[in-house]
């Protein structure tokens, strides 16, 4: 009975794999010539044969930084951004921090290269007719409003999935469902709710920021990858989802290492920690490092040359195990590459600061790019801390389109950073933020196929422009 069963089985996966096999075949023999589908490789030169998201629609109801960084990134790959504004208003970040007066802010500018600008009041009904209209043409819809704003607005997943049952619908929030779900947040608030700021500063401060924006362009990229693999799903199964990226969880992404070490920390001490050699015991979470390496190899941020007028003048230096011999001839100790005292990384754990301060001697004779070329060229590594004027003045990064000169109508040229994703075939250009509804009537006519007696129809509504100033006083 069993052997009888079994027979059966292997007769079914003999049957199984022929069918694919026959499936493989098929797919080879296909039309368009090559294997699993995919089309004949192009012939044409690199970058010439269109953009990676080319033909991608996006209805981009975002605002602020988490939400534009992702759409942007989007747009340096092809997509066709349609951002949708509060007419009058458009997103808060244009007339932030502003620097030049009556232009885009460069928080606004910075945020939003590469896309299309069209006014729409959602909450009238003629603009609601526009938002509708763009559901049904775009491939996704996405947004950082707080949470329930879309639903208020009337466009739940349900209603868009309806009028669009092919429309990807990606958000970022502050929180994922739990206590804190209902949350507006902020970088900060993501960073420290993410375990970003518990983790960062020194032992003996208070939790500390960091510079980068972590909670908000980190999740934005989190969530062009989540887009991006939704497009790639929907190939196969014709369908929309949601696509969810809570900041907590994204700082917590990029903190996984310090989960890591909150776990080892049941094994004993973190030897890697300077207060493991300083004999300071450990609490139950893991401390703030100061500027310890986060992995194995003990590092630390030294003084160099000029650095008592320049805040900048510092070098962070890793003395990695395999290149201890050199870092001790680099900085006159030879002997220190036998003495047990100092030979292996266990023996130098517990005498790191005072080891960190003798290469220090050394840095502080040169500056932070002498020690750079020194240590460079004997495998040593090390990183000058580059101040933003240096970053934007550096000629390599401005080569390669990581720092990009841009001109504005209103505000004249300003830096910025490009795509820093380089795809060899789809080459990114930086093109200007649009001003606000910019491209309107170029979205209502040609994206949307609106006749002109209808667009007369919606603009007379006061749908697509700001509220007269009687009006919004009344
Ligand atoms: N027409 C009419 N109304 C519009 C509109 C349009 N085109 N676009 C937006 N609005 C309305 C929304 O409907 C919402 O109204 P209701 O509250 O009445 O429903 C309102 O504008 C603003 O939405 P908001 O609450 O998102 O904006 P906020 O400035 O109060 O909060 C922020 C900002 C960032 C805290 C919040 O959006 C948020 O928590 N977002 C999710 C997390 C996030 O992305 N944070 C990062 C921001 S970058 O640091």
């Amino acid at each position: 009975m069993a052997k009888k069963k079994q027979k059966k089985t292997k007769s079914k996966v003999k049957a199984t794999a022929k069918k694919s096999v026959r499936k493989v075949v098929k797919l080879a023999s296909a039309k368009t010539g090559n294997g699993n589908g995919l089309p004949k490789p192009s012939s044409k030169a690199w970058g010439q044969a269109g953009k990676a998201l080319d033909g991608v629609k996006i209805l981009d109801f975002t605002h602020v930084q988490s939400g534009p960084t992702c759409t942007q990134l989007l747009a340096w790959f092809g997509a066709d951004v349609i951002k949708v504004e509060r007419p009058g208003v458009g997103d808060i970040t244009r007339g932030q921090l502003v620097d030049v007066k009556g232009a885009d802010s460069l928080y606004f500018t910075m945020l939003n290269h590469n896309k299309r600008s069209i006014t729409v009041d959602s909450k009238h009904p003629q603009g609601m007719r526009v938002l509708e209209a763009l559901v049904k043409t775009c491939d996704v819809l996405v947004e950082n409003f707080a949470p329930g704003a879309l639903d208020r607005m009337g466009l739940t997943w349900e209603r868009i999935n309806k009028l669009n049952p092919r429309m990807i619908v990606a958000s970022v929030k502050g929180f994922g469902p739990g206590p804190y779900e209902d949350c507006k947040v902020y970088e900060n608030v993501a960073q420290c709710a993410g375990g970003a700021a518990s983790t960062t500063g020194f032992r003996e401060g208070p939790p500390l920021v960091t510079g980068a924006q972590i909670g908000d362009s980190g999740t934005g990229l989190h969530l062009a990858l989540g887009i991006v693999s939704a497009l790639y799903q929907r190939n196969r199964t014709g369908r929309g989802q949601k696509v969810l990226c809570a900041m907590q969880d994204g700082v917590l992404n990029l903190c996984r290492v310090k989960l890591r070490d909150q776990q080892r920390l049941k094994a004993g001490p973190l030897t890697e920690y300077s207060q493991y050699g300083e004999n300071i015991p450990f609490g139950p979470s893991v401390p703030r490092a100061g500027n310890d390496s986060g992995g194995g190899q003990p590092g630390w941020i030294l003084k160099c040359k000029g650095w008592e007028t320049d805040p900048d003048a510092y070098i962070y230096f890793i003395t990695q195990a395999p290149v201890w011999g050199p870092i001790c001839d680099i900085i006159g100790e030879p002997t220190w590459k036998t003495d047990p005292e100092y030979a292996t990384p266990r023996a130098r754990l517990p005498k790191l600061k005072a080891i960190f301060r003798r290469i220090e001697d050394w840095t502080m004779t040169k500056t932070k790019f002498e020690v750079m070329e020194a240590c460079n060229a004997v495998d040593i590594p090390v990183g000058p801390i580059l101040s933003m004027k240096e970053i934007a003045e550096e000629p390599s990064l401005r080569k390669t389109g990581t720092v990009v000169e841009v001109d504005h109508p209103t505000r004249g040229t300003y830096l910025t950073v490009g795509n820093p994703i380089k795809l060899s075939d789809s080459i990114s250009e930086v093109k200007r933020s649009p001003l606000l509804g910019e491209h309107t009537d170029e979205i209502l006519k040609d994206v949307l196929k609106f006749s002109a007696k209808d667009i007369a129809e919606i603009k007379t509504s006061g749908a697509l422009s700001a509220p007269k100033k009687e009006e919004k006083a009344a």
